[in-house]
């Protein structure tokens, strides 16, 4: 099978991660971040992640594809266990996590940036939403004062360092792609469950964290 990814997307590390915790062959397949015409002709609009399947077919959807792949074996694992207070602290720092992490997904050596084409479509479609790069790339001190206590409160919601409520579910999704965009930016301070969390949930999916390209 092939998934069809940008290496940036929280969306495609969800369904990324499922096929290194499963043991599943896979290949990744990039796509430059301006190529419409490629997803577009798989899926009928330009959005990644897409699975596509060794009978040609093409999936959608990265929880779609989570759940296809967990239960390929007929013994799925991600349980139905969901913090109510995780998903309250997804929203209450999404603003600030996207003026950080955006901004500095081009300069990052991902392939779907190979090209100045590639970056200067993903800044102006990102500036559209979140506003001018070069500004929040400046605030990044005041961002990092409100997110770094915020990472604190997760400390006592994480249950175990393989799965934050305790057994494998949807959270660990949200929350492993959210930590791991997040690693492209310098000065976050994990506190030590949450450090323990990333780096076990890193292994465990097969997918390293970028703190070495940083910014
Ligand atoms: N609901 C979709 C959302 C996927 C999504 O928004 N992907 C982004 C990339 S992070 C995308 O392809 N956006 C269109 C674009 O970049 O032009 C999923 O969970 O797979």
């Amino acid at each position: 099978m092939k998934l069809h990814i940008y290496e940036h997307c929280p969306f495609c590390i969800k369904a990324q991660m499922i096929f290194g915790l499963k043991g599943l062959p896979v290949t990744f397949h990039v796509l430059l971040n301006d190529d419409v015409t490629t997803p577009t002709e798989m899926v009928g609009k330009k959005m990644v992640p897409i699975l596509e399947k060794d009978d040609g077919k093409y999936m959608p959807e990265s929880m779609d594809i989570v759940h296809f792949i967990d239960s390929l074996d007929g013994q799925p694992w991600i349980t139905q266990r969901q913090n109510k207070l995780l998903n309250q602290w997804f929203s209450d720092v999404a603003e600030v996590v996207h003026k950080l992490v955006i901004p500095r997904n081009p300069q990052i050596a991902f392939q779907e940036f190979a090209t100045q084409a590639a970056r200067d479509y993903f800044t102006v479609a990102k500036t559209q939403m979140i506003g001018d790069f070069s500004e929040h790339l400046e605030r990044s001190k005041s961002y990092l004062a409100v997110l770094n206590p915020a990472l604190r409160q997760l400390e006592p919601w994480i249950e175990s360092e393989r799965a934050v409520n305790g057994e494998l579910s949807i959270d660990d999704f949200q929350l492993f792609s959210m930590l791991r965009t997040l690693s492209v930016v310098k000065g976050v301070e994990y506190p030590a469950k949450v450090e323990a969390y990333r780096q076990r949930m890193a292994e465990l999916t097969e997918l390293p964290l970028w703190d070495e390209k940083a910014l």
